[in-house]
């Protein structure tokens, strides 16, 4: 009987490289939900499956002979979009088995399917003080001519070393011209206890860079100060807010009872600056995290001029599961020449998803959908008048 070694291990891996292959070339639809509004597509376009197999896995069989994962993927969620280079590109938050997050650019020729993740992920220097993770991107392609990257970084809170969960959250700072090479600037400071959810405005603001904030008390608890803030900063290199305004604040019985935050930098339209970002409110099944739109005056960015009532995106059908369920969340978006928008939003913290829609669609959208009443008295009222202005045209 003559014994033939079977190439286990070479199989084993031509498997995973075809499967891993047929998941990033898998086509998307859009799903047959309407609303007018935006268009769902089925499949996530990114998920920890689209990893490079080559980042997780020792393809040496004398090193790896049992063709182990060598370093696992969590999660890939919260990321920041641009149009680069006529390409869809994404700078994802990825969360490894560790809970660190680090970054990664994708790139898509149409933005709804076949992402794939550049060569490496990014190299993001360090300042004096180490990042202990930073996540969640927001990419402005600013007047100035850089590509700005606001993140946030988070490091243990050193005045609360016993309690272990203790952490401070930060605006870090990056920018680059090719999304490869990184210069690293100083965090932004402000004068209020921690930030998240930082966003740099596209354009400067009475000849000052513009920055949406998002001041908190605490590092989960946004305490009194929550709410979208805006402060100016002379430069970027050491940026510094010396005082916010609140633009959008948190309102009891709304979707951000508890907190809200910017998402994307806004876009700009004839008719003003449009905005999308998160609320959250509690529940007995805990937080839910919700995506709303509103705009702001096109020479005073700071202030609301359409404001619709309750989200624009809320989780949805397996969106409801993973790893913090319950959570909608965009840091993302692109538009085109033609003015047709993509929302890139990651669901429960687990995956990202697309969401297509247009500026005409989503300014119509903010200008046109009555605003919160904030009783339900109001909410029953614009019904009534929408079924009263119906009435000329039903059948
Ligand atoms: O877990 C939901 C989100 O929680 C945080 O957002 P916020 O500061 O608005 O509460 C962030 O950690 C975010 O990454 C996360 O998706």
């Amino acid at each position: 009987m003559t014994n033939i070694a079977k190439p286990v291990f070479q199989d084993k891996l031509g498997q995973l490289l075809d499967e891993s292959e047929d998941l990033i070339t898998l086509k998307n639809q859009p799903s047959k939900q309407y609303n007018g509004i935006f268009q769902r597509w089925i499949n996530p376009i990114i998920t920890r499956e689209h990893i490079p197999l080559n980042w997780r896995y020792d393809f040496n069989e004398q090193t790896n002979p049992m063709l182990l994962e060598r370093i696992g993927v969590n999660a890939t969620l919260n990321s920041g979009a641009i149009m680069f280079d006529d390409k869809y590109v994404i700078v994802v938050r990825v969360e490894g088995n560790d809970r660190k997050s680090f970054f990664a650019v994708a790139q898509s020729d149409n933005g709804v399917d076949n992402f794939r993740f550049w060569s490496n992920p990014i190299t993001l220097p360090e300042t004096e003080e180490p990042d202990t993770n930073v996540y969640d991107m927001r990419l402005t392609a600013h007047e100035d001519g850089y590509i700005y990257g606001l993140f946030c970084t988070e490091r243990k809170d050193k005045t609360l070393m016993e309690n272990t969960s203790a952490a401070e959250a930060q605006c870090g700072i990056a920018r680059t011209k090719d999304l490869v090479t990184w210069e690293r600037l100083p965090d932004l400071v402000t004068y209020s206890g921690q930030q998240r959810n930082v966003v740099l405005h596209s354009e400067y603001v009475d000849g000052k860079y513009a920055l949406f904030t998002r001041p908190q008390d605490g590092f989960i608890s946004v305490g009194g100060g929550g709410g979208i803030g805006w402060g100016l900063s002379d430069s970027m290199v050491n940026a510094e807010i010396k005082s916010e305004v609140i633009v959008d604040t948190k309102l009891y019985h709304t979707i951000n009872e508890v907190k809200n935050g910017q998402g994307p930098a806004p876009l700009k339209t004839d008719d003003g600056w449009l905005h999308l970002a998160h609320g959250v409110r509690n529940t007995a099944a805990g937080l839910r995290y919700v995506l709303y739109s509103f705009m702001t005056d096109l020479n005073a960015p700071w202030k609301i001029i359409h404001k619709p009532a309750g989200h624009l995106i809320a989780p949805e059908g397996s969106e409801r599961i993973g790893d913090v369920s319950n959570v909608v969340f965009s840091n993302g978006w692109v538009v085109n020449d033609a003015g047709d928008v993509n929302i890139y939003y990651a669901s429960s913290d687990t995956r990202m998803h697309v969401a297509t829609t247009s500026i005409a669609q989503l300014v119509d959208y903010c200008k046109s959908t009555p605003e919160d009443g904030l009783r339900s008295a109001s909410s029953v009222q614009a019904i009534n008048k929408l079924i009263a202005r119906n009435e000329a045209y039903s059948k």
